[in-house]
């Protein structure tokens, strides 16, 4: 994409719309796609086309209109790119030289074409044949002490069939050190829904979004994560569905839509009104927010108890189906207002209409995304929303439940196929018994625990299928040094990125086929499957010509690792790599819900997996849905650096731009909020940057507060005047990284607080020098 000038300008018209449309162009004529690519993005989402890479929103039955979405026009834009990183090129540059590259210019190289080994002498990737690869790594991974020695990263666009066949193999060498991009993503979720309703997975499906009429959308940028999920809203909108957005920032996208889908609308500037009403939490708030609504759902039930109208509270569905209830109430009934309204940073009036709409709503959906699962209290967060939603039965009814809204096309897939580095027991026993071999039982590394045990010399190896964990990840220093004391690094990936240049001693770069390229094995073209953000599994065929004739698939490079390192005398790999069927076959045995799984990906739009949770039925100890108890936590580490340093401090979200893909950089536009041509921009509020004696359009140095005695700096972040609650600072990932301290975590789940980071800032040292 061309560089556009560096620039503040409000953005003043609709989401998507003509905006949108136009971006599509550019981004198409800046990726030169060659002719005939054109129809991938007709087939994308199609029953017979392929998954779109771009997030994990499902598709209603993969249906006939096409749905246009930028988003998903710039993954497959940038899969599709005729620009090739050959051999030449890094015979061409050195990794030092590389390493002086942005993100985005690394990006702009192209799609990788041949697998490559770092040769130190000469600082160069050279090419290296598959097979000297693959025995590069099983040499590697056999000369380990312990299995445990190793670590196996996911990023969640693998395919079900390439995440199965390589938690197979790595249980088969003898660990379940299985960091993933879940990790750091949907954790709170992961692990946090177990205990309240039996199940880490969301409860609802697109049908409920037509039954709806309350929603409420926790933590989610939509116009630019999830731009389809706003076609779903804005019906619900159409229908008189009272949409509320539950943000510190008024997201541009959330307040009007202007659909892509129909022409009217786009031919005569029109555009649906989204969310009427906008709550809006200082970062963090969201728990004590809940907690204040749900306080208030009871008081209004009292009300109702002494006028005889209509309970508030579904006392059938508490009676009937949960456990925990009384000392729930008696807890909200002991919280104190006063604190509710601190530590949320809501306004009273707003607590009592958030709980008035939420107590009118017959059917409601709740859905969160990364503004509640990034925070230190993540996992109480996320229960005590499932705790409000049973309050009045929305969970397992028509047109309500629990809608998180994932990020990767298939991570949520990925972990239902077995990459999860805390397996259960059950789990472990039908993977043994289906191929004959006693699974390692000790849970294993996750990602920050990986990084961890990297500094500590207690991982050697890395294998990553996928993305791009130097820079994905927390503490960027850390992370490198990590990276860098590992005797072998190697990178499953399709384009080139920051990641391949951090690297071990030795190192290898694995390119394989993206999901819109036609995947010949034997001459007959297999397809993948995966599973959506609402337990949807699908299949997905690519469309076009391998952008290189010596790319492997994700499968065959795993087969090929395993073959090498353990050979083909249980499980016969290659064959495997040869008919995905028969992968296919080994998930219906080994997990639950995949029977006839062949068969049944034949049906357009393919099978619900089934939620127990969205049936009533609750795979708790107790067998019930449980309500849970948390007290609102008022002594985080960011009411002790509060303590210490005053209004001085301030808290830090970490977020993405409308230009990027994760640490993928299109662009360097973020126009729904007014950011052209640059990254390093500080959202804050006027009265803070009052306070701190600075001027809106001055550069700062951002420091974070942590108590390891180590320095966490950024520099020359330009300060942007914005609408963000006091004491608030928002900021682009992955450049904000280095600022989260590695044992800065979610309690209970594990996930670096990337929207939560305590900061001081600073006149910015350049310009002080200068
Ligand atoms: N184009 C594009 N699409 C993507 C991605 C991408 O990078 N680019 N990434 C994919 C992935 S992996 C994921 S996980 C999803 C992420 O999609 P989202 O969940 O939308 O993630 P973010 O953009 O990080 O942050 C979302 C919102 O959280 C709000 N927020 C921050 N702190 C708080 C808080 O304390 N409380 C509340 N209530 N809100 C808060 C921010 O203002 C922002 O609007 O998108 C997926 N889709
Ligand atoms: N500060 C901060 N940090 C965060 C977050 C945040 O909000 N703030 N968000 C977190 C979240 S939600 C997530 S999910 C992680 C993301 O962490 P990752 O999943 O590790 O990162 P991505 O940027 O999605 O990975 C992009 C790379 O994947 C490779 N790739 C793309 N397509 C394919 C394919 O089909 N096959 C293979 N093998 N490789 C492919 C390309 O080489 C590309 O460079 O980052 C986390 N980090
Ligand atoms: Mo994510």
């Amino acid at each position: 994409m061309k560089k556009t000038e560096a620039r503040i300008e409000p953005y003043t018209h609709p989401a998507a719309g003509w905006g949108a449309l136009k971006y599509v162009a550019i981004n198409l004529i800046k990726e030169k796609v060659t002719g005939g690519n054109y129809r991938t993005l007709f087939s994308q989402n199609q029953p017979d086309g392929f998954d779109c890479p771009g997030c994990a929103w499902p598709d209603r039955e993969h249906a006939s209109t096409f749905e246009f979405c930028e988003n998903g026009v710039k993954a497959v834009a940038a899969e599709a790119t005729s620009k090739r990183v050959t051999p030449a090129f890094f015979a061409q540059h050195t990794v030092s030289e590389l390493m002086a590259q942005s993100d985005f210019e690394l990006e702009q190289h192209g799609r990788l074409t041949d697998p490559l080994l770092y040769d130190a002498l000469s600082d160069r990737y050279v090419p290296i044949a598959w097979d000297d690869a693959f025995a590069l790594i099983a040499r590697h991974l056999n000369a380990l002490d312990d299995p445990d020695h190793a670590a196996f990263y996911t990023s969640g666009r693998a395919s079900n069939e390439a995440a199965f066949l390589y938690q197979l193999f790595v249980r088969m060498f003898g660990t379940n050190n299985f960091p993933d991009c879940s990790n750091m993503c949907h954790e709170a979720t992961s692990r946090g829904l177990p205990h309240t309703v039996g199940v880490g997975k969301g409860t609802v499906t697109l049908d409920d979004f037509e039954h709806a009429d309350t929603l409420l959308l926790f933590g989610q940028n939509p116009a630019t994560n999830h731009p389809r999920m706003l076609g779903e809203l804005r019906e619900c909108a159409k229908r008189g569905a009272t949409i509320v957005s539950i943000n510190p920032l008024k997201e541009r996208g959330l307040e009007r839509f202007a659909s892509p889908q129909h022409p009217v609308e786009m031919l005569t500037m029109g555009s649906t009104k989204i969310s009427s009403v906008f709550i809006r939490p200082k970062v963090g708030g969201d728990f004590a927010l809940i907690k204040g609504v749900a306080k208030r759902v009871i008081e209004l039930d009292d009300a109702a108890l002494l006028t005889g109208t209509e309970r508030v509270l579904d006392v059938e569905f508490i009676a009937e189906h949960t456990v925990g209830f009384d000392a729930f109430a008696a807890d909200l009934r002991a919280e104190n207002w006063a604190s509710i309204v601190a530590e949320s940073g809501v306004p009273m009036d707003d607590i009592l209409q958030l709980a008035d709409i939420y107590a009118k709503g017959r059917a409601v959906i709740a859905t969160w995304g990364m503004g509640l699962t990034q925070h230190k209290n993540s996992v109480p967060t996320v229960q005590i929303l499932s705790n409000l939603m049973m309050m009045r039965g929305n969970i397992g009814r028509r047109g309500a439940g629990l809608c998180p809204v994932r990020g990767h096309s298939n991570v949520q897939g990925d972990r239902t196929v077995g990459i999860e580095e805390q397996p259960t027991q059950e789990f472990l026993d039908r993977l043994g018994e289906v191929y004959d071999f006693e699974p390692p039982r000790e849970h294993g590394l996750d990602v920050v625990n990986t990084i961890q045990a990297m500094l500590d010399g207690r991982v050697k190896v890395f294998i990553g299928l996928g993305g791009n964990f130097s820079i994905a990840t927390p503490d960027t220093p850390r992370s490198w040094q990590a990276m860098r004391a590992c005797d072998l690094t190697v990178h499953i990936t399709t384009k080139l990125n920051r990641s391949h240049l951090v690297h071990g001693r030795d190192a290898l770069i694995l390119p394989t086929l993206g999901r819109t390229e036609i995947d010949w094995q034997r001459g007959v073209a297999q397809g993948v499957s995966v599973e959506d953000s609402m337990s949807m599994v699908h299949i997905s065929y690519g469309m076009n010509k391998p952008a290189s004739p010596n790319l492997l698939s994700e499968i065959a490079i795993v087969a090929g690792m395993a073959h090498a390192t353990l050979g083909s005398g249980k499980v016969d790999w290659l064959s495997h790599a040869n008919d995905y069927a028969l992968i296919r076959d080994g998930i219906a045995q080994v997990i639950d819900g995949f029977h006839d799984y062949n068969e049944r990906l034949k049906h357009p739009g393919g099978f619900h997996l089934g939620v127990a949770s969205r049936d009533r039925v609750w795979k708790t100890p107790s067998g019930k849905a449980q309500f849970l108890v948390h007290a609102i936590s008022v002594d985080t580490p960011i009411h002790r650096a509060r303590a210490q340093h005053g209004e001085r401090l301030l808290t830090l979200m970490t977020t993405r731009s409308h230009d990027q893909y994760n640490t993928t950089i299109y662009g360097l536009d973020d126009r729904y909020r007014g950011v052209y041509g640059q990254r390093r921009v500080l959202f804050a509020n006027r009265e803070d940057i009052d306070i701190l004696g600075f001027e809106p359009g001055e550069r700062v140095d951002i420091t974070s507060v942590w108590d390891d005695g180590i320095e966490r700096r950024v520099d020359g972040f330009l300060l942007v005047e914005y609408d963000i609650p006091r004491g608030c600072l928002g900021a682009y990932y992955p450049e904000t990284n280095p600022l989260v301290p590695l044992s800065s975590i979610a309690d209970g789940a594990g996930t670096p607080t990337s929207k939560s980071i305590p900061v001081l800032l600073t006149r910015a040292l350049e310009v002080l020098a200068a």
